[in-house]
């Protein structure tokens, strides 16, 4: 018997690379010459896709190209990459990679928070400029006396608490359904929980339902001491309004690790000195994209074994 045929439209860890290489038959669409030509050859025998952001947005038109594709394991455990609808309404399983992030990202934003309101990166230029020897660097702002406001509280955003109520500070959130069970304060909308907060962390899944969730009218909730730090997706964040809030100090400063258009960032933000950016980086170490490599392909090997996912979404 044939190794099924997997697609991989864009490139990959080499370890899951390797790893699919061993098990199935597969091929990797951004090395073709003419990937128009290749579909309409190979399409109709392709089985399972390996998938992760940089391939763009996945949905009905590649299914279309696809008629015997089963699974699309995706890389990240956000997936508004994929049209999970249309994938769906053709019987097509899609998973992600939950659990083995979790706590890395969580990592990420509590450093991102702290970059942002002790100005790290600022003083880093600081000292490499060669200007400590003119004068001290000017005082920041700080976490002390803080209520942060968590936008989304799910695996990763329980776990941005845990560390926070490490750092002694108040801690509310948002999200669709409250659990009474939690003890932080719970507000209805982004809007009462930014006004009730001056630090908001935005951590909820990408997609229609939360684009542009935080907006002009958030931001101004916010507050002029406010500090917005975006570690969900750049679409949850109406950036145009967010850069109009910044020059206009609306909010104090902001800490982004995604952007509506990556990797494009626009020049207002790069030119703003009270933002700390960052190049997606919050699942980003070798320790953690090695295991959500694995779960890639782990989730692979038991469709094709047993006919089941190990994390399907959904
Ligand atoms: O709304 P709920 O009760 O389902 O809570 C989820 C919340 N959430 C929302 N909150 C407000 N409005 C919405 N339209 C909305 N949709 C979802 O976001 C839950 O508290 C949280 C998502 O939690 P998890 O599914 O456990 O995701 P995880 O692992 O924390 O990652 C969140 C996102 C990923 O989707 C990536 O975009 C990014 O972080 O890495």
């Amino acid at each position: 018997m044939t190794n099924p045929a997997i697609l991989m439209p864009a490139p990959m860890l080499p370890s899951v690379i390797d790893a699919l290489d061993r098990r199935f038959t597969l091929h990797r669409l951004w090395e073709q010459s003419d990937p128009d030509a290749f579909l309409q050859a190979h399409g109709p025998a392709i089985r399972g896709m390996a998938a992760s952001t940089l391939a763009g947005p996945i949905g009905a038109e590649l299914f279309d190209r696809l008629p015997a594709l089963e699974v699309v394991a995706n890389f990240g455990v956000g997936y508004d990459n994929i049209d999970v609808a249309a994938a769906k309404a053709r019987g097509i399983t899609v998973t992600n990679t939950p659990g083995v992030l979790v706590e890395e990202v969580a990592d990420l934003t509590l450093g991102l928070l702290l970059a942002t309101i002790r100005r790290l990166p600022q003083g880093d230029r600081f000292v490499r400029e060669g200007r400590w020897p003119e004068g001290p660097f000017p005082l920041s702002p700080t976490l002390r006396g803080r209520r942060v406001g968590i936008l989304g509280l799910g695996d990763i955003g329980k776990a941005v608490a845990r560390r926070l109520e490490g750092f002694g500070v108040e801690i509310a959130y948002h999200k669709r359904t409250p659990q009474p069970e939690i003890a932080y304060d719970y507000y209805p909308d982004a809007v009462v929980l930014a006004a009730a907060c001056d630090v908001l962390i935005a951590i909820v899944p990408g997609g229609a339902a939360t684009r542009h969730m935080v907006n002009a009218e958030v931001l101004s909730a916010l507050g002029p001491d406010g500090v917005l730090i975006n570690v969900a997706r750049g679409s949850v964040v109406d950036e145009g309004a967010l850069i109009a809030a910044l020059q206009a100090g609306t909010i104090g400063a902001a800490g982004l690790d995604v952007f509506e258009h990556e990797p494009e960032v626009p020049q207002a933000l790069i030119d703003l000195p009270n933002v700390v950016l960052l190049p997606h980086l919050g699942s980003a170490s070798t320790h953690t994209r090695d295991a959500m490599g694995r779960l890639v392909v782990d989730n692979l090997v038991a469709w094709f074994d047993t006919g089941k996912a190990v994390t399907p979404v959904g």
